[in-house]
């Protein structure tokens, strides 16, 4: 990157990004959702991200859900890093599998960014995915309701993709942007999860492969490495201050997170006189 080779970063991520932002992942020992599902009363730690599931009892993911809407968390030092990334111009495309919105509440912008397990931003009804209007179906389910499809009664659910659910078209885009790759990013993510999973090894065999873990996952379980491939397993922020100011970039990260979170709150705050909490016009302005 220093010696300006690396010109198409493709950045594949996970839930590990947002740890630091306080939000858990799945599968960290302790912490992690799976560890604590006790309280959403579920047979099997998938069944809440289970379509089949969740058509005969919406409750526990709505439950989830209530946590993990957008709106309660900030983004930390690592969505700040992929976005200078970005602004760097070096930043291909991220292919992301978190639903917590952070990247683009950092500022990545939508052509920059796949959303591979989709969103909250928009909603549909479960069963004949008749859109529901995703603000309307936000504050019936933080009351503890069921939104419910006007059309044939199914409950309404954000576009979250579940198990046994398509993927969003925007992640095929992987087939062009993969082969371009000339560096690719893995961070915060244990490769658990298909089709998300195998796209790390589309990209061409002599393209570097940076993982950044806490602890190896997918391809890097294997020995030998691939020759072009790196790991830096621990702590995923130390990890990426450490990579940022190799790269000299770090009181630039800095200085970006610290007046766009700045601007976020003010943007957001109530007493704020225009009264209004949009981030993705907020973004906007920023570009
Ligand atoms: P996962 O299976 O829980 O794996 C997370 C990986 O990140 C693990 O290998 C951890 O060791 C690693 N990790 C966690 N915190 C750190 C840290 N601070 N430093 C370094 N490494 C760390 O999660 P995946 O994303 O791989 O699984 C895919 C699922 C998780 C997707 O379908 C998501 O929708 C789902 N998910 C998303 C969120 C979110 O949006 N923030 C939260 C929880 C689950």
């Amino acid at each position: 990157m220093k010696l300006g080779r690396v010109r198409n970063i493709v950045v594949v991520a996970g839930a590990g990004i947002s740890t630091g932002s306080g939000i858990p992942d799945f599968r960290t020992p302790g912490t992690g959702l799976y560890a604590n599902l006790a309280k959403y009363d579920i047979p099997y730690p998938e069944a809440i991200f289970n379509i089949d599931y969740f058509s005969d009892n919406p409750h526990p993911f709505f439950s989830l859900a209530k946590e993990l809407y957008p709106g309660h968390h900030r983004p930390n030092y690592v969505h700040y890093f992929i976005r200078m990334l970005h602004q760097k111009g070096l930043l291909l495309r991220m292919y992301t599998q978190n639903i917590d919105g952070l990247e683009k509440l950092c500022g990545i912008p939508d052509d920059k960014l796949v959303e591979a397990h989709g969103s909250f931003a928009t909603a549909a009804c479960h069963l004949c995915y008749t859109p529901y209007p995703a603000e309307e179906a936000k504050q019936a389910i933080m009351k503890g309701n069921v939104p419910i499809c006007t059309f044939c009664a199914g409950a309404v659910k954000p576009n979250v993709v579940f198990f046994g659910e398509d993927l969003p078209e925007k992640y095929f885009q992987h087939a062009e942007d993969f082969p371009k790759a000339d560096l690719l990013m893995i961070m915060g993510t244990s490769l658990k999860i298909e089709p998300f999973a195998s796209l790390v090894n589309t990209v061409k065999s002599t393209v570097p492969r940076l993982l950044l873990n806490r602890d190896p996952v997918g391809p890097f379980e294997r020995r030998p490495l691939r020759r072009a491939d790196y790991m830096e397993l621990g702590d995923l922020s130390d990890s990426v201050r450490k990579l940022a100011e190799i790269l000299g970039w770090h009181t630039e990260i800095q200085d970006l997170m610290n007046s766009h979170e700045n601007g976020l709150r003010s943007y957001t705050d109530p007493s704020n006189s225009s009264g209004e909490n949009s981030d993705s016009s907020e973004t906007d302005s920023m570009h």
